[in-house]
């Protein structure tokens, strides 16, 4: 009996910078350098905003907050590859994809801050809330691209989730879906390589999570997550692809998590100050705007005034949230079920009779 070879895969890794801003220009994406400059502010304006986030939470000014530090070239780069008519599904880790998208950054706040009434996205704006349960949207987003491509859409959805969203079921059942229908769905996976303090090699066996697509019939490809230029083309690829009905596909971006997992969270305690280092050596935003430098498109004074607009319109922002009324009590209770149940109707009016001063 012979044994033969049924399948076998290799995984490409996709890198179109250097960490000098040298690029490949055999693979370098087109974008005008209008879109580069564009791409840019956004991933600054993101970098900003991100450390006002942690001083207003460690001022007792915010709830909590998923940083992102070190992350813009993979979320936002993703994201810029979107059109108006496709849809973002993301996790809780792309805060420079929501301000791309078009949510307030007042809105973002007031979501940080605990207030449910931030979740609001202007109308038409094709994108769903942040899914704070860990892999759950993905599946949201295989029926997403199930129902546009029934109505005849020529649109697709990207959906972002982290190396250990690939561990829970929903995954599977998401990748599976979406390719046995062949859904035009993108799976973004930002491996930034810790699941809070779970290293990704306890957290999986594979080698890379670009692999996992095999399984279900799907392309799987890595890229540099730092490098946004990599993550564009594979996403726009992948993106146009679907849009075009040839299916799903999942984009792993290689990437770090170089601050804590939230503001809740000491990431020393569970990992080396080498480690963190080497990666922030990569960072992408540095790693644009050195090719920015070398190609025309930014010096030091352009530099420095991307850097304070984007602390301007933070500021701005930060008034208005923190101009805006608390939410009123009972809004606690609210959004978690359609008809709330008796025990959390009895907690609600407890809540309600103490703070009147009744109990
Ligand atoms: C279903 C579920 N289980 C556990 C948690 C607690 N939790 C929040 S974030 C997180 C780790 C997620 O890691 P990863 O998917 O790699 O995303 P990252 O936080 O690194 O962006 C866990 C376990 C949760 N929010 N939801």
């Amino acid at each position: 009996m012979p044994v033969t070879t049924l399948v076998s895969y290799s995984v490409q890794r996709v890198e179109v910078m250097d960490v000098e801003g040298e690029v490949d220009a055999s693979l370098m994406p087109e974008l005008s350098s209008e879109r580069i400059a564009a791409l840019y502010e956004v991933m600054v304006l993101t970098r900003v905003f991100d450390e006002r986030m942690l001083k207003l939470q460690r001022q007792g000014r915010l709830g909590t907050f998923a940083r992102v530090a070190g992350q813009e070239g993979a979320h936002v780069g993703a994201a810029f590859a979107l059109r108006d008519e496709d849809w973002m599904v993301p996790a809780f880790r792309e805060a420079g994809a929501f301000l791309l998208r078009g949510m307030k950054m007042e809105h973002f706040l007031q979501y940080w801050g605990g207030d449910e009434r931030g979740n609001v996205f202007p109308e038409g704006v094709r994108m769903l809330p942040a899914s704070i349960p860990v892999g759950t949207h993905m599946l949201h987003a295989a029926g997403l691209g199930w129902a546009m491509k029934k109505k005849g859409e020529r649109s697709a959805v990207l959906t972002v989730f982290g190396e250990g969203a690939t561990s829970e079921g929903d995954f599977s059942e998401a990748m599976n879906f979406a390719a046995v229908y062949q859904c035009p769905v993108v799976f973004f996976c930002q491996n930034n390589q810790w699941a809070i303090s779970v290293p990704y090699h306890k957290q999986s066996q594979a080698c890379t999570v670009a692999q996992k697509a095999l399984g279900y019939g799907m392309p799987g490809t890595q890229v540099d997550g730092n490098d946004v230029f990599a993550v564009y083309r594979a996403v726009s690829e992948a993106l146009e692809n679907a849009r075009n009905g040839s299916g799903p596909a999942l984009i792993e971006a290689h990437t770090y998590r170089v601050t804590d997992h939230t503001t809740a969270d000491d990431a020393r305690r569970y990992r080396e100050d080498a480690e963190v280092e080497e990666w922030r050596e990569r960072d992408p935003i540095e790693r644009l705007g050195r090719y920015m430098k070398k190609n025309g498109l930014l010096d030091d004074a352009g530099e420095t005034a991307v850097h304070e607009e984007a602390v301007g319109k933070v500021a701005e922002a930060v008034a208005v949230f923190e101009a805006m009324e608390p939410p009123p009590a009972e809004e606690l209770f609210a959004h978690v079920f359609a008809e709330i149940t008796p025990p959390l109707a009895e907690q609600r009016d407890r809540l309600l009779r103490r703070l009147e001063g009744g109990e």
